[in-house]
């Protein structure tokens, strides 16, 4: 670049009219195409790294760890699994008005701008290395994207210096010829810049980075293939202790209500994890270490498929799952006894005199989820899930190994991609939702919800069957009743009953009558206790109410 065309002291040749609208439109696409490139090369960078330390993912995650629970609650309620998605749109959205800021801020400082480049990429870097199973090298991509990013906001700038006072005759070359239509800004000479060279890197800088960009993404692809196959070739073995089978009539079979063994595709998912991790079941290791425990092991995917398999029907319910909401699924599980593991382990649970009363599971992506050591040994079928529904488990539900735990919510027990238990207390360890104002016992409290008919669906008079799931793990499904319009109560028809474990489907044949109706539902667990009709939203440990569904019968 021949730098004697241009001033050192922009403002001195400060454009004007077109030509510095024209100067501003081109700072802020260079600050796009700067970002832009960072994002690329990063994302190159990161299929060297992992996946998870991209920064959008990164960035992304570190916002959904300092998300207060009030926050996370209305995004999970108003995006669903959505969530991360908009999350992740909601920071593209952010970098792009950034990186216009940014863009503009380079006609006034060049170097400022790419500073200013340097900085976010630093917070970028901060926020991949900090992420709670972060390691340094985590940075790399954010810096490695922020250096390539500041390096060409700084050179598409240079472009757009303004040319020193203009030439004898304005819009003519030294020559005398007139200006090349594309070159130096055609119309007033006065603060014209090198559009052409400006357009050139531009468009340069944006294929190379899109190139990057692709073959960052391909590769990422290609090892996540890898690991697929890997999880493909996998056979698990015939349980030694297979589920019953469903007593028939488990299932009702009614239009509107879900199949009572939920399919893996349309089981519910909620994590944190922006990218789903991808472990391979070859290098997976789970240690089972910390207080009370006489003897640690260290347990390859193979230890655990060479022990003794257990088959149980388990219904996962979360946390956040608003009265009549979808967070809730029934699955069949294969995996081991947690609580042989332990005890061969030499723990005891407190009621034998362990010291440790809480269970802190780990997984590959930093969650930690804190169960009672009480719980998971007192006999109910506190499993290390290795399979679902008759397949390993699916990556979105914690491949290679999860924890499902009969009766507690997913946050306090259902711990995926696990890979670290260690024995302690709840007095010395507060787990990752406990932290955020989340309870630090929560089990499953009994609920019920109307699937059929739909809110203000508009069904002929006549029979309407009312029907639903209600469900109270561990304690079982005694009754469910439906009323409409605040009326007496009706005892609905339940589904057989596959164990304790599970949900129960439910049906009510309603004589319905012309006219705006409100229908309601309650359960009763196998202790007595009927569901209260008591409002409360899903902090700190579960939401409690009536569903209600209001129709329109015609
Ligand atoms: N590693 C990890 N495990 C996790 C979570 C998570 O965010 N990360 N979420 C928990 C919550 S809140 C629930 S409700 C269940 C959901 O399991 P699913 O996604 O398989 O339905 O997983 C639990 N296990
Ligand atoms: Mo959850």
């Amino acid at each position: 670049m021949s730098t004697d065309r241009y001033v050192s002291q922009e403002r001195e040749a400060a454009p004007s009219g077109p030509s510095r609208r024209t100067r501003a439109a081109f700072a802020a696409l260079g600050g796009l195409i700067a970002a832009f490139a960072a994002l690329c090369v990063a994302e190159l960078v990161a299929a060297a790294v992992r996946p998870e330390a991209g920064p959008v993912t990164a960035v992304g995650g570190a916002v959904i760890d300092r998300t207060p629970p009030a926050v996370k609650d209305f995004a999970v309620r108003n995006f669903g699994t959505s969530d991360k998605l908009v999350l992740q749109l909601g920071i593209l959205v952010l970098l792009a008005v950034f990186a216009v800021t940014v863009g503009l801020l380079t006609l006034r400082h060049r170097a400022a701008g790419a500073a200013a480049v340097l900085l976010f990429g630093a917070a970028g870097a901060a926020a991949a290395a900090g992420r709670p199973e972060g390691r340094a090298l985590d940075a790399l991509p954010s810096a490695v994207g922020a250096l390539v990013a500041a390096g060409l906001l700084y050179m598409l700038a240079g472009r757009l210096t303004p040319y020193a006072a203009p030439s004898p005759a304005a819009g003519e070359t030294e020559s005398g010829a007139p200006a090349p239509a594309c070159g130096q800004a055609g119309a007033g000479g006065q603060g014209a810049f090198d559009r052409r060279g400006f357009v050139l890197a531009a468009t340069a800088a944006a294929a190379a980075s899109a190139g990057a960009g692709i073959l960052g993404r391909r590769l990422q692809a290609s090892q996540l293939a890898g690991v697929s196959a890997s999880r493909g070739a996998i056979t698990l073995p015939a349980p030694s202790s297979p589920a019953a089978p469903l007593p028939g009539g488990a299932d009702l079979g009614i239009r509107g209500v879900g199949p009572f063994t939920t399919p893996n595709k349309e089981f519910y998912r909620v994590d944190t994890a922006l990218v789903v991790p991808r472990v391979d079941a070859g290098s997976w290791r789970l240690r089972i270490h910390g207080k009370g425990v006489a003897r640690p092991v260290t347990l390859g995917f193979q230890d655990l498929l060479d022990r003794e398999l257990v088959e149980r029907d388990i219904t996962l319910t979360c946390v956040s799952n608003e009265v009549g909401g979808p967070y809730v699924g029934n699955a069949r599980w294969i995996g081991v006894r947690l609580a042989d593991l332990l005890r061969e382990a030499g723990v005891r649970p407190p009621s034998r005199g362990g010291p440790a009363d809480q269970i802190v599971a780990r997984s590959v992506d930093g969650m930690t989820i804190g169960t009672p050591v009480e719980a998971v040994m007192d006999g109910r079928d506190a499993l290390l899930a290795v399979g679902m529904n008759g397949e390993p488990l699916p990556f979105d539900h914690g491949f290679p190994v999860r924890m499902v735990v009969p009766g507690l919510y997913g946050y306090v027990s259902a711990c995926k991609w696990i890979q670290d238990i260690e024995l302690t207390t709840f007095d010395a360890y507060d787990a990752y939702w406990v932290k955020r104002t989340w309870a630090r016992e929560a089990p499953i409290k009994t609920e019920s919800r109307i699937d059929t008919p739909r809110p203000f669906a508009s069904p002929g008079a006549g029979t309407v069957p009312v029907a639903g799931v209600a469900w109270a793990q561990h304690r079982g499904i005694a009754r469910v009743e439906v009323r409409v319009d605040g009326g007496p109560w009706h005892t609905a028809r339940l589904g057989a009953e596959a164990g304790h474990d599970t949900w129960r489907q439910w049906v009510w044949e309603w004589p319905a009558t012309r006219g705006h109706h409100t229908l309601e539902v309650r359960a009763t667990d196998r202790t007595g206790a009927t569901q209260t009709d008591e409002r409360v939203g899903t902090v700190p440990d579960g939401a409690t109410g009536w569903h209600s569904v209001v129709v329109d019968v015609t």
